[in-house]
């Protein structure tokens, strides 16, 4: 019982070296986010989603998004990739505001799949039933 006592602090030792490069390949990640710029929501009537904001070209990969809004409350957005003509736009994912971090900001990872038409880019843009929301910020 004793000799396992004295072996506690090599095993904590251990799991805080290995913690250490997981933060570092976190960080220089982050600095390659390209920002898109900000753009106000509008109310297009839709069903679902009466709020739009206008839609920004994305290569794929991730995808982060922060939205400004007045309301105090939680709410449904909806990330979105628009296409042309009669073609439907696809609903990426959808998500309840709590969900995000303090900022109300929110990374979407995985969107290779989304990239098509003649420009080879994917055009995201986020809808949402909050009447107070004010404008989302995109980064790719
Ligand atoms: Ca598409
Ligand atoms: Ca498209």
């Amino acid at each position: 019982m004793l000799r396992r006592l004295l072996a506690l602090p090599v095993v904590v030792a251990a799991a805080v070296a290995l913690s250490a490069a997981p933060a570092g390949a976190t960080q220089a990640k982050g600095a390659g986010w390209d920002y898109k710029g900000s753009y106000d929501f509008i109310n297009k009537g839709n069903e679902y989603y009466p709020y739009e904001t206008n839609a920004v070209n994305s290569g794929g990969g991730s995808f982060k998004v922060c939205i400004g809004t007045s309301n105090t409350e939680d709410n449904w957005y909806v990330l979105k990739e628009w296409d042309p003509g009669a073609n439907a736009d696809e609903e990426v994912v959808s998500w309840w505001s709590g969900s995000g971090d303090s900022s109300g900001c929110k990374v979407i990872s995985n969107l290779n799949k989304y990239v098509d038409g003649s420009n080879g880019r994917a055009e995201f843009y986020v809808g949402t039933q909050d009447p107070a929301a004010i404008h989302a910020q995109y980064w790719d």
